[in-house]
């Protein structure tokens, strides 16, 4: 059996239906309640409201992507109790409601990373780009953090004052905007679009880490996972944390889900199939070290949710996002894995044995370019990569189900 078809959908408001996404066979709809600001509690006719919406066109939700964890809950800070009661009572309603896959995330401040939100590649199509330097000269140079040049090579700073300085008033406030408000705004980020001043708020949001290192910031999400794994595991609700994005630490901020090292740490807080993980391929693989299809066969039991993305790896710590099969990373072996995974579970009599994917992010191409959507969210970029991974599926599971016998050894003439 295929992984589950799955799709992020962004609610009423997005300008592709629930009624496209029955067209274009998917089978999963992965989605959250937008409207409720982060740190509230989930209240279940507004899950209800949603859930039967999906279901009233023949699909399922199958992932709440995400239900937030506020920086208070990250930081520890006065308002934890409240927060954390507000975490487990969403989870109760959302396990009330028959939703059973909860994405979330741990990295502090700023979600995904990307210099540009429309890097064009030869071909016409469109996709997003991380340039290590470009990120030195909005860290150092616009939005000035104090001592921030401290942290990088001089070589860096150097190469990342030449480009801020080639950059006009108006190109660093873009970067510093896309930064801290066009990719986090979509996705209930720490500081929204109504902010004026974001660039002080945002100073003073990586300011209450000051005192977080890499191992407060473990305890804390240690911590977190305590208390609320087994709220999770009454109202038969997994938990999958999703990586970093890039793996590694930004901002003088630590990340702490970035290897492989990191996601058996994690698994290892709790010892619960609940306690489990988002496995995205478009975030792991920046880190050159981590071997994906090893991931998923040593951690594929905690896998509850899959985001399939490629990359280009370029000189200095840059890439960029492209077609879903296409670019460095080599996704046969690992949909070959996850396919695997999912035959070991239904084996063992595992329920949840089916593991929901999603297409993640996309080219921006053709009809894209008269569409609106979020940056990374193309119609028909992410349709052709759905196609595309699909077809993958279906070819590797007729080579698990029928092997084809190796032409070497065949007595056929
Ligand atoms: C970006 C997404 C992330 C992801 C969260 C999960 O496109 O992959 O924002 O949804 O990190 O909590």
């Amino acid at each position: 059996m295929a992984l589950e078809k799955s799709w992020r959908w962004f609610g009423f408001g997005d300008p592709v239906q629930l009624s496209d996404l029955k067209q274009i066979g998917i089978e999963g709809v992965v989605t959250a309640l937008h409207h409720i600001p982060n740190g509230e509690v989930w209240p279940v006719p507004e899950i209800m409201k949603v859930k039967s919406a999906i279901e009233a066109h023949g699909m399922r939700w199958t992932v709440v992507e995400s239900l937030p964890v506020s920086e208070g809950i990250k930081t520890r800070n006065a308002d934890y109790e409240r927060l954390v009661a507000n975490y487990k009572q969403s989870l109760r309603n959302l396990g009330e409601c028959g939703i059973d896959t909860v994405c979330y995330n741990f990295m502090p401040v700023l979600d995904w990373v990307r210099t540009s939100l429309h890097y064009q590649l030869p071909n016409g199509g469109e996709v997003m780009y991380f340039d290590f330097a470009t990120f030195v000269a909005f860290d150092v140079f616009i939005l000035k953090r104090p001592n921030a040049a401290t942290e990088y090579p001089e070589d860096i700073v150097a190469k990342a004052e030449q480009i801020s300085t080639a950059m006009s008033e108006e190109e660093q406030e873009k970067l510093a905007h896309n930064i801290i408000i066009v990719s986090q705004g979509f996705i209930d980020g720490t500081i929204d679009s109504s902010v004026t001043d974001y660039k002080n708020a945002f100073l003073q949001f990586l300011e209450t880490y000051s005192h977080i290192d890499r191992d407060k910031l473990r305890e804390h999400l240690s911590l977190f996972l305590k208390d609320v794994v087994p709220v999770a595991e009454e109202s038969g609700v997994n938990l999958c944390i999703h990586p970093d994005d890039p793996p590694f630490p930004v901002l003088g901020l630590p990340r702490i889900v970035s290897t492989q090292d990191d996601l058996e740490w994690i698994c290892d807080q709790v010892d619960s199939t609940v306690n489990g993980l988002t496995f995205c391929t478009g975030s792991l693989s920046v880190n050159r070290e981590n071997n994906l299809e090893q991931i998923v066969q040593k951690l594929g039991h905690r896998i509850h949710f899959t985001h399939l993305r490629n990359n280009v790896f370029l000189e200095n710590r840059a890439f960029h996002e492209y077609g879903h099969i296409e670019g460095d990373v080599d996704m046969y072996p690992i949909v070959k894995a996850l396919l695997k995974e999912q035959i070991r579970r239904k084996e063992s009599g595992r329920k949840d044995f089916r593991i929901p994917f999603r297409p993640d992010h996309g080219v921006k191409m053709l009809d894209d370019y008269n569409r609106s959507a979020n940056p990374g969210y193309p119609l028909i970029g992410r349709l052709k990569g759905l196609a595309e991974l699909s077809g993958m599926q279906m070819a590797i599971e007729r080579e698990l189900n029928n092997p084809i016998p190796d032409s070497s050894n065949s007595t056929m003439k």
